[in-house]
């Protein structure tokens, strides 16, 4: 049979384990883009080439060339920098970017707006701060989340020393990057990559560790999930999960989210090994023809569950042990202070969607870079795009309190609701967005908590999220209220995610512009304050009152309404 490989196959395969023709591209001073295969395998290098979409039209009507600029992504497992990283951090952000930081979903920061000519300083000023940006993005694990949430200090250390270990030990061996970008010694020929190949893997994949009973890394919603098992302070081992991702495409039913199964539990000195063999898994049973169905979720689903752990076994070398019981109470952040066994007390700054930058009604990059110039401890960036002034000492708590709170970084004042939700990037930088989701959900936001305060629910916290398309970068469908692009100033409505991220949601209404929405969710929020039970979440009463059906299987049942 003659099987056609996706185009993007062959790219990598002529990279020269991603070399590419990046160098040239570089050195092209008649345009602000880089060649189309580079701009692929940028991407493992931590950079995508954008363009400026408000300015599209416009520029398109002057015969001009998009006004391109890239957005780099860097590599920071757990979220953790130091406070001399993060004035190195903002430093580079105002000179080299666009003026702003962005802190992201996976628990890492984003420049946008980057020019070409600045590209090679901005990755060389990173790496002096000992960051780096290599598989920020591409076909290989991205960065690793870890529970950041430091009130139990030694366990958090352990568990999130897992986290970097599987970023290092997964990273691509490549040299290109420092050859590239560093100017390291040039590497003649290819140099073996010995856990992806050439062609590395078909698609991004993406891994996570929670520590219970939090799930603020929605760790079900990952191509590979590890849950810690404990003991008091003493780490035991991991549930192992496998097969979670978000992405789906409007009205294809052969897309879907899906969220990860459980393959067994190990001791933790087994870690490496599984990671590794179900990247490798993945690397030779993944879709290699349709990047649509080439993510772990889609071979899990293909292969059957029983002969992924099976293969998954023989290439660890073990047998998974029956995973332990978890109990897993909540989703996102917890704001404010809290303090740990060891007297360092940790505080949740709200950065509304990540996005740190100075507006006439908020300071927050001033506040934070004051912040870190007197801090002690460190910074960790959450899964829900916000900081964590980490480790900070009694006598330091009020100053720093009164810092955050001169330049608008406390979560006081705030509904509950605006603290639980969370927007992706979209417009005016993602190639991909539909509709607006960062630069809307505020306002949006707004009408919504003052119809929660009509209807007497405005201290119930509903976790909700929007996204400029289905691509699920803030993952919407383990919301209780998912909003997802389908059109300008238009959104699919999903209903019915748990407050923890257990459960996917499901479509309930699609294609709503504004006013539609408001209606259908006062609609909605009438009848919950009229009949939700005490202590009730909303997206569980829209499951026990039969608004939406739980979904059982995804494959099967995602695009169906309700
Ligand atoms: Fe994402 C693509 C932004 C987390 C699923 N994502 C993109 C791109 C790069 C658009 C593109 O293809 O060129 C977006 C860049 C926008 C911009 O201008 O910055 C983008 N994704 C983001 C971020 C910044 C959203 C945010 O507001 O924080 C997050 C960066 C994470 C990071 O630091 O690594 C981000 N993206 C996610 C997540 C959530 C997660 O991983 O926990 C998901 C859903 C989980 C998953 O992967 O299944 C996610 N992004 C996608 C997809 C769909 C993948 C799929 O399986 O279909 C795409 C499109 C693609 O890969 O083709 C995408
Ligand atoms: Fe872009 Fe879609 Fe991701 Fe939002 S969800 S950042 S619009 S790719």
């Amino acid at each position: 049979m003659d099987i056609k490989l996706n185009p993007n196959e062959l790219i990598k395969a002529n990279s020269r384990y991603l070399r590419g023709t990046l160098r040239e591209s570089m050195a092209d001073q008649a345009s602000g883009a880089l060649s189309p295969d580079d701009a692929q395998i940028s991407k493992f290098h931590g950079f995508y080439e954008q363009d400026d979409r408000d300015q599209r039209l416009q520029r398109q009507q002057q015969f001009l060339e998009p006004y391109y600029s890239f957005m780099l992504r860097a590599r920071l497992p757990g979220g953790v920098c130091t406070p001399q990283q993060w004035l190195d951090i903002d430093a580079v952000g105002r000179e080299l970017g666009n003026g702003s930081i962005r802190l992201t979903t996976r628990q890492t920061f984003q420049y946008h707006g980057i020019l070409k000519r600045n590209l090679k300083p901005l990755i060389q000023r990173i790496n002096q701060a000992m960051i780096d940006s290599i598989g920020g993005c591409g076909d290989v694990n991205r960065n690793v989340l870890c529970n950041p949430n430091p009130e139990r200090s030694t366990l958090h250390e352990e568990v999130y020393g897992w986290a970097r270990r599987i970023s290092e030990h997964l990273l691509p061996k490549t040299r290109a990057y420092h050859e590239i970008w560093l100017d390291g010694e040039q590497v003649t020929g290819g140099e073996a990559e010995p856990i992806y190949g050439e062609t590395y893997l078909p698609r991004k994949f993406k891994t996570a560790v929670a520590i219970p009973p939090h799930n603020d890394v929605d760790v079900y919603t990952n191509d590979l999930g590890f849950v810690a098992i404990v003991d008091g302070d003493r780490l035991l081992g991991f549930n192992v999960l496998a097969g979670g991702g978000m992405g789906a495409t409007h009205d294809d039913p052969s897309t879907f989210p899906r969220l990860a199964d459980e393959l067994g539990f190990i001791p933790p000195e087994q870690t490496l090994a599984v990671a590794e063999a179900v990247v490798s898994v993945q690397r030779d049973y993944g879709d290699r023809v349709s990047r649509r169905h080439a993510r772990l979720k889609y071979t899990i689903q293909r292969m059957g569950l029983a002969t992924f752990i099976s293969e998954v076994e023989q290439r660890a070398g073990l047998r998974f042990e029956p995973s332990h019981r978890v109990q897993f109470t909540s989703q996102g952040d917890r704001y404010g202070w809290v303090g740990d066994a060891g007297d360092r007390y940790h505080l949740t700054l709200y950065i509304e969607n990540g996005r740190v930058v100075d507006t006439p009604d908020a300071s927050l990059m001033s506040g934070l870079r004051e912040i870190a110039e007197i801090h002690q401890g460190d910074f960790r960036i959450t899964p829900s795009q916000n900081l964590i002034v980490a480790g900070v000492a009694q006598d330091q708590k009020g100053t720093i309190e009164g810092i955050a709170r001169r330049h608008g970084l406390l979560a006081e004042d705030r509904s509950p609701t605006r603290l639980a939700s969370i927007a992706c990037v979209a417009f005016p930088t993602c190639p991909q967005a539909m509709a607006e989701a960062e630069r809307y959900f505020p306002e949006l936001l707004q009408t919504i908590e003052e119809m929660a305060q009509r209807n007497g629910i405005h201290r119930q916290a509903i976790v909700m999220r929007m996204t400029g398309c289905p691509n699920g970068c803030a993952r919407p469908y383990v919301a209780e209220i998912g909003l997802v692009g389908k059109g300008p100033g238009r959104y699919n409505l999903h209903l019915g995610g748990d407050g923890t991220g257990l459960r996917l949601n499901r479509l309930y209404r699609k294609n709503l512009n504004e006013s539609e929405l408001l209606q259908t969710l006062d609609e909605l929020f009438q009848s919950y304050a009229a009949e939700g039970q005490s202590q009730e979440r909303f997206g569980e009463f829209v499951v026990r009152h039969g608004l939406v059906r739980p979904v059982i299987d995804p494959a099967e049942d995602y695009h169906e309404s309700p």
